[in-house]
């Protein structure tokens, strides 16, 4: 397992780089291609000079997520060929500037999900929440409201501005389109990027949906077992893999997260992984919670343990944090809680791997 830190970069994060640096284990960063619109090429020089401001600060760059994919290309209209392009040029920009896993996503017009992102728990602490009724009781555009009144003036992953002003325009290009049709370009688009990513040596690794089920009635492709397989069968490949993450596909019941672990670890198609729990409150209904077994419904130590057994030498990061001791971050994704939630993982890892040797 080697360690690793999603950082927004300078001037969007409110955690500094010499912060992460103090992390015990020093994590590696996970970096964030933003301020361009999806389907534009990142150039060598400019992920060059972020990774050198990273290298500056003592840490490593080798993981970046998102590269967002082009709407475009989801819903197979004529310009993919040139977005392709342009996503397969960025790739390779970033395998010679030492990337070696690239998180997207494939889901249609809107990114991960909630309806609360204060959410009071019992202890004070602020959590991301998630509600089926809330959700159906709004438009998509009172969704975007709700959610960037309440980001704290930060922008969100998969939730930046450019992106939400055309959002009703963008979900009426994709009434009529069935999952069976965003199956066919998903693999379109696997067909033409993977052998690139295999010359380059980047491994492309695929986000669940967040919450695990379809929203808005717009078709999404990752969030079972069955769905995993499928993607994983477009394209038989190491390159193209999965991003593990725990609390998307444990939001849904229906998934047995260790056992999907051992599965697609075995088979190498695992290179990335967010470690986070929720609390089941209601059908349909969650609150993220800390990452300790106890204060949510998954058992973090089974799934470190799946991870353990099944050899997983990728990278691995706390997912988001609650907001804890008045800290003024981007929600989710503050310092405290995530280095708490890293050092647990750092914990069970170690009593993991000690334990084996004793045996
Ligand atoms: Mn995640």
């Amino acid at each position: 397992m080697k360690t690793a830190f999603r950082w927004y970069g300078e001037g969007s994060d409110s955690v500094s780089l010499s912060d992460i640096r103090q992390i015990p284990g020093r994590p590696v960063i996970v970096g964030v291609l933003d301020g361009k619109a999806a389907g534009e090429v990142w150039t060598e020089q400019e992920i060059g000079a972020y990774r050198r401001h990273i290298e500056d600060s003592g840490l490593r760059l080798e993981v970046i997520e998102s590269v967002n994919i082009h709407e475009d290309i989801k819903l197979g209209a004529p310009a993919r060929d040139q977005y392709i392009e342009n996503f397969i040029k960025t790739i390779q920009n970033l395998g010679a500037q030492g990337i070696r896993v690239v998180c997207y996503n494939f889901m249609p017009a809107i990114d991960f999900v909630r309806t609360d992102l204060a959410w009071e728990l019992e202890d004070g602490s602020k959590a991301l929440y998630y509600d089926q009724k809330a959700l159906e009781g709004m438009t998509p555009d009172q969704l975007v409201d709700a959610t960037f009144q309440k980001s704290g003036g930060f922008t969100l992953p998969g939730w930046e501005p450019e992106r939400l002003y055309k959002l009703k325009e963008t979900m009426e290009r994709y009434q009529g389109l069935t999952p069976d049709d965003l199956r066919k370009n998903y693999r379109y688009f696997l067909e033409a990027v993977i052998p690139a990513c295999e010359q380059c040596d980047v491994r492309l690794a695929v986000h669940p949906d967040d919450p695990g089920w379809e929203i808005f009635g717009l078709p999404r492709l990752a969030h079972s077992m069955e769905d995993y397989q499928r993607i994983m069968d477009m394209v038989d490949s190491p390159y193209n893999g999965i991003t593990l993450c725990t609390g998307s596909l444990g939001s849904n019941p229906g998934n047995n997260v260790p056992e999907m672990i051992r599965y697609f670890c075995k088979r190498d198609r695992v290179p990335f992984a967010h470690i986070r729990n929720i609390r089941f409150l209601g059908e349909r209904t969650f609150a993220e919670s800390g990452h300790l077994s106890a204060e949510g419904s998954l058992d973090i130590c089974e799934i470190l343990r799946a991870f353990y057994e099944s050899g997983f030498d990728g990278y691995i990061r706390p997912d988001h944090g609650r907001t804890i001791w008045n800290e003024k971050c981007r929600p989710g994704y503050g310092l405290y809680d995530r280095a708490l939630g890293l050092m647990y993982i750092m914990g069970i890892w170690e009593a993991l791997e000690k334990g084996a040797s004793r045996r």
